[in-house]
């Protein structure tokens, strides 16, 4: 039995992923989470440091890391890095003024040694805010068809109504279980 045989049927019996939550303060990563797991989504502080989450979600044990956004603690991101196996990027539709920031901060994650390989969910989120961006106008602000050393997808969603958190959710959670449990190699889009 090779090696990649062995460390896959581990995985398959423990069928955990170690998800990251990322994306620039205010975009609303704690709250999806909170709302994913039926909590109160009133009164959420920003995050200082860090949230862990985890829950069981169809048949895999999602261990979520919820990061703080701010600008000062960016720079601690990378210390989560490792075994990480899907990225969600969290941005705020109806932040236009920040769209080149946070293009900037998710190009500066995917050149990252450690994250290479992990499936990459982008959540445009705050839909139920009129006047938002589209989840097209996000991709083409993020420069999202140029990634390709990911497998990645956008998902139009609101942590307020919960429109299509569940969908980015199973979305990620196939593409990640595609990949480590079942081998299926995957081009990126
Ligand atoms: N209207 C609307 N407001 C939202 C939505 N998601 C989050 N918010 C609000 O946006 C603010 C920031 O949400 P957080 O979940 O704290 O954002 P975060 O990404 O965790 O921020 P940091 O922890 O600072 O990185 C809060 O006031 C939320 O109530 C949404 O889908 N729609
Ligand atoms: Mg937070």
């Amino acid at each position: 039995m090779g090696l990649l045989t062995i460390i896959r049927k581990n995985r398959q019996k423990e069928k955990e992923m170690r998800i990251l939550f990322l994306g620039l303060d205010n975009a609303g990563k704690t709250t999806i989470l909170k709302k994913l797991n039926h909590e109160d989504i009133s009164g959420i502080s920003p995050t200082l440091g860090f949230n862990i989450k985890t829950f069981v979600h169809r048949s895999y044990t999602l261990n979520v890391w919820d990061v703080g956004g701010q600008r000062t603690l960016r720079p601690y991101w990378r210390n989560y890095f490792e075994q990480t196996d899907a990225i969600v990027w969290v941005v705020d539709s109806g932040d236009r003024f920040r769209m080149k920031d946070c293009k900037e901060e998710l190009h500066a994650l995917l050149v990252e040694d450690r994250l290479a390989g992990a499936s990459l969910l982008v959540f445009a989120n705050k839909q139920d805010i009129e006047g938002s961006m589209t989840s097209s106008e996000i991709a083409s602000a993020l420069d999202l068809p140029s990634i390709k050393s990911h497998h990645w997808k956008i998902w139009p969603c609101s942590a307020v109504t919960g429109e299509n958190l569940v969908t980015g959710l199973n979305w990620i959670v196939d593409d990640v279980a595609n990949r480590i449990y079942y081998g299926v190699s995957q081009n990126s889009q």
